[in-house]
């Protein structure tokens, strides 16, 4: 019964899923890093997606260069980002003005950022960052315009090397 299964073997069962499908070895997307939601409270969206999917925050962070305070909640090896905006001049803020609370951004996860952003300037994608810059958890990233990928904000997430130590 999958209500019994233990979290090791439902982890056996989803990689085993994920494996079976073919990609092609220069794909630039390698996993989804996490989907990005715009809140206007932190502390109680926390606190629905504790209670309703029951998942916790793996991490905290405010990123002033990006106007957010974020927690990130593990979803099996990606992550739920939730974005509550420091300002409403800030894009969380204005996103939040214009449409409301719902998903900001998707956000994929890539092995070179410099790499990706070379290669999907030269595939003619509308790139908001031509350079990468400084994520939470140590990551580099760069946003891709909605525009490019027909609507949705794009974020390439370049993880930290292993061992890297950041705050
Ligand atoms: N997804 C899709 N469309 C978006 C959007 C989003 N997240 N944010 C804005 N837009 C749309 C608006 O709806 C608007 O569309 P219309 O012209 O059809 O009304 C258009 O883009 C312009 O909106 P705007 O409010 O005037 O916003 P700006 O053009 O000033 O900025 C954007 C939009 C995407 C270029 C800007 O938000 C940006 O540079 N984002 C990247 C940085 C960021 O989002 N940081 C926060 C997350 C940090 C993190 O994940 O760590
Ligand atoms: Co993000």
């Amino acid at each position: 019964m999958a209500a019994t299964l233990a979290a090791s073997e439902h982890a056996v069962t989803v990689c085993w899923a994920v494996m079976s499908i073919p990609v092609p070895g220069d794909a630039l997307a390698l996993a989804f890093d996490h989907v990005a939601f715009a809140v206007p409270d932190l502390e109680a969206a926390i606190a629905e997606y504790g209670k309703h999917l029951r998942l916790v925050v793996a991490h905290r962070e405010r990123i002033e260069e990006q106007g957010v305070e974020e927690a990130l909640l593990a979803v099996g090896g990606s992550f739920v980002q939730l974005l509550c905006p420091l300002g409403p001049e800030t894009p969380v803020g204005k996103f939040l003005t214009k449409r409301g609370p719902g998903i900001h951004h998707v956000g994929y996860r890539v092995a070179s950022i410099e790499q990706a952003l070379a290669a999907m300037k030269a595939s003619g994608a509308r790139l908001i960052d031509e350079k990468p810059r400084r994520g939470s958890r140590g990551t580099r990233i760069a946003f891709v315009h909605p525009a490019a990928l027909g609507g949705p904000l794009v974020e390439l997430v370049e993880e930290p090397a292993e061992g890297s130590h950041h705050g």
